[in-house]
């Protein structure tokens, strides 16, 4: 049966579960409607920030921060969406989650939503379907999105661009080679976290932080939900703060790089660049960059 997208979106909006499942569904699939489901989403959505990426090399412990989140967020009466683009993710058994989080069955599905995504050979960690489908779950009333991804790399810069935070977590063992650390995701984090500071490897870790100027982290100890009221914090903190401040500076990237290619194109073609005109397409970011920012 073809669901009316118009009476779809306004079940989403209300809050019914059901709705939010069977919408993301349709978004995933492009399935028929979604285009329009999409829009009447995008017209009842608020534009608070609450979308948060939790990624990391595998087995740092995003899982198990994600349900340590959860509980913090449940305690306050907030509700929260996860997504997981990780079908091995624990977190899809409901056991898992009913285990840890201590609480009836019923609440929790009212007050937890969980997806598992395929990633869909899109990009390695990120689904391509995600923008739709977190379009969809924007405009459900939920206080905190959580997107966790897979692996590092290229598709976490990918997913940073996505959420309105990313969570980069680290762990000793996991988390402590400095290649990986130079690399691109690193830049991109505004939280990062050190998990699991109950191993011995803690201290080094650490220590290499620091000396690629990169602390100081929020430490915890997930398993025991050890630091996690902190981080919570932290993140609700880091949402509040300069709202809008993401969609700008990467419209600020945007708006360099047309401008950067249209003056090399019409100056010069394909030839060297000379130096004057590099003094002058490095003016120009800077005068972009400042209007943007205004
Ligand atoms: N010692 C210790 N172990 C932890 C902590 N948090 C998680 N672990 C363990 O680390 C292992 C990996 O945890 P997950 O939460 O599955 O890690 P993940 O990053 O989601 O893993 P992938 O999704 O496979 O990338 C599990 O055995 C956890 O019990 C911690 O704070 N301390
Ligand atoms: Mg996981």
């Amino acid at each position: 049966m073809k669901a009316d997208p118009r009476r779809l979106a306004q079940r989403v909006v209300a809050g019914e579960v059901s709705a939010l499942a069977q919408a993301i569904t349709l978004a995933e699939d492009r399935g028929p409607g979604h285009e329009d489901l999409l829009r009447y989403l995008g017209e009842a959505s608020g534009s608070s920030r609450r979308t948060v990426g939790v990624t990391g090399p595998p087995g740092v412990g995003k899982s198990t921060l994600v349900a340590a989140l959860l509980e913090v967020a449940v305690a306050r009466g907030h509700r929260v969406a996860v997504l997981a683009i990780d079908p091995s993710s624990p977190l899809s058994g409901g056991a898992f989650l009913g285990d840890r989080l201590r609480l009836g069955r019923e609440f929790l599905a009212e007050a937890v939503f969980f997806r598992s995504l395929a990633s869909r050979g899109a990009g390695g960690g990120i689904s391509d379907a995600l923008p739709r489908i977190l379009q969809v779950v924007s405009a459900a009333p939920r206080e905190l999105i959580l997107v966790e991804t897979v692996g590092i790399g290229q598709a976490d810069v990918a997913v940073a661009e996505l959420v309105d935070l990313l969570l980069l977590v680290l762990a000793p063992e996991q988390g402590d080679d400095v290649q990986l650390l130079k690399g691109g995701v690193v830049q991109v984090a505004e939280l990062l976290v050190l998990n699991k500071v109950d191993l011995p490897g803690a201290d080094r870790l650490r220590g290499h932080l620091t000396t690629l100027g990169l602390g100081p982290c929020l430490e915890v100890v997930a398993q025991e939900g050890r630091g996690v009221e902190a981080l919570y914090e932290a993140i609700l903190e880091a949402l509040a703060r300069a709202p809008g401040r993401k969609p700008q500076g990467l419209e600020v990237a945007r708006r360099v790089g047309d401008e950067v290619r249209r003056t090399i194109a019409d100056k010069l073609g394909r030839g060297p660049v000379p130096p004057a005109l590099l003094v002058r397409l490095l003016e120009a970011v800077d005068r972009i960059i400042e209007e943007e920012c205004r």
